[in-house]
């Protein structure tokens, strides 16, 4: 190999990969319906269009990334690849060329035996050690970023991760919100804030879990009795959905993880709804389909919860949380409803709630 070669080759090597740029949702209102509020923070993340695709598909961070440590984990792939595939393609060219040059011609010619090549050893070391030098500069600077708490951690959204078989509990430690199973017992999302980076407290009441949302580019192992710590800065709008990524029994292939990432305001609503969530427990079981719904003991608990406080927000959460508690019982049909009887029977609920509100005063 000559010199012009060698340093074709190293060009090749040391050519950077193209960094995506990335690209921010623009800034959504806040919904002012009860079911846009619904579809906001309690999406059906199986719905199906009418083409039968997934609405909320599982995405990804190389094809797809919402976080900034996603966006940097398919930088550095793009980067390895870049300086992997050469050392890939190169000597496949090489022997596809050399198998034709020096093929045998019949013409009786000896073939070229030699040994030992000193340039060529120092050459065909010093590049592999160049390319590793390359690789391993910038991943160890994002794994290093990755284990460290965020820059700007004074801000940052602090979140208990429980993993427990076959579902997952969380904690906003600064509001103090738990949040974990709906009424029909299925995987409530984790709400996030645009922007904002989150930290995750992640262990495990039972067996080992792991948290993973492919698209926020973090994947983290739950271990009882100890306590696993990522972050990530969300910074896409949208539904994000993942999986437990540790084998941990029967239940495991169905112990999904889902995200929504909201608007700084948006998140703001969602705090407030969930502060007065417990307060609409009672309402909710008397309006259940098995409690019937008796519309003497329904006023009378309407009028004790307008009592501890009456405010639109309060109004609001109650609406938003007997709209929404319907629509995951429907989702999941564990009654022996339908679920567009399910449907009908939360917006006849729903009617009679808004009905008695405003006649409360
Ligand atoms: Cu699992």
């Amino acid at each position: 190999m000559n010199l012009r070669q060698t340093l074709l080759l190293l060009l090749l090597v040391l050519v950077p990969a193209l960094v995506t740029a990335a690209d921010h949702a623009p800034a959504a209102p806040v919904p002012t319906s009860v079911d846009d509020l619904v579809s906001l923070f309690n999406p059906d993340i199986f719905a199906l269009d009418a083409q039968g695709q997934a609405v909320h598909g599982m995405t990804n961070a190389f094809t797809s990334p919402a976080s900034d440590i996603a966006r940097e984990v398919s930088a550095n792939n793009n980067f390895n690849i870049s300086i992997y595939l050469p050392f890939l393609i190169l000597p496949e060219l090489m022997l596809l060329y050399i198998i034709f040059r020096f093929r045998d011609r019949k013409d009786g010619r000896k073939p070229a035996t030699f040994m030992g090549n000193h340039t060529l050893e120092i050459i065909w070391t010093a590049i592999p050690c160049l390319a590793l030098l390359a690789v391993v500069v910038p991943a160890w600077n994002l794994l290093w970023k990755m284990e460290l708490p965020p820059a700007d951690k004074e801000r940052a959204l602090i979140v208990e991760v429980r993993g427990k078989s076959f579902a997952w509990d969380y904690k906003y430690q600064q509001d103090g919100i738990s949040i974990g199973q709906d009424v029909a017992g299925g995987q409530e999302p984790l709400v996030l804030e645009n922007g904002r980076a989150v930290i995750l407290n992640i262990t495990s009441n039972d067996v080992n879990h792991a948290w993973w949302i492919p698209a926020f580019g973090v994947k983290k192992d739950a271990i009882i009795g100890r306590y696993t710590n990522t972050w990530f800065t969300p910074d896409t709008l949208g539904v994000f959905k993942g999986q437990c990524a540790e084998l941990c029994g029967q239940g495991h292939g169905i112990m999904f993880i889902s995200s929504v990432v909201v608007t700084p305001e948006q998140f703001t609503l969602y705090r407030t709804l969930q502060r007065h969530r417990n307060d609409t427990v009672k309402l909710w079981n008397e309006l259940s389909p098995a409690a019937q719904g008796n519309q003497e003991t329904v006023t009378q608990l309407v009028a004790k919860y307008l009592e501890k406080g009456d405010s639109p927000d309060r109004r609001l959460a109650l609406r938003f949380w007997i709209a929404s508690n319907y629509s995951s019982v429907a989702r999941l049909h564990q009654e022996k409803l339908k679920p567009a009887q399910v449907v009908e029977l939360g917006k006849s609920r729903l009617a009679l709630v808004d009905k008695l509100l405003a006649a409360v005063h």
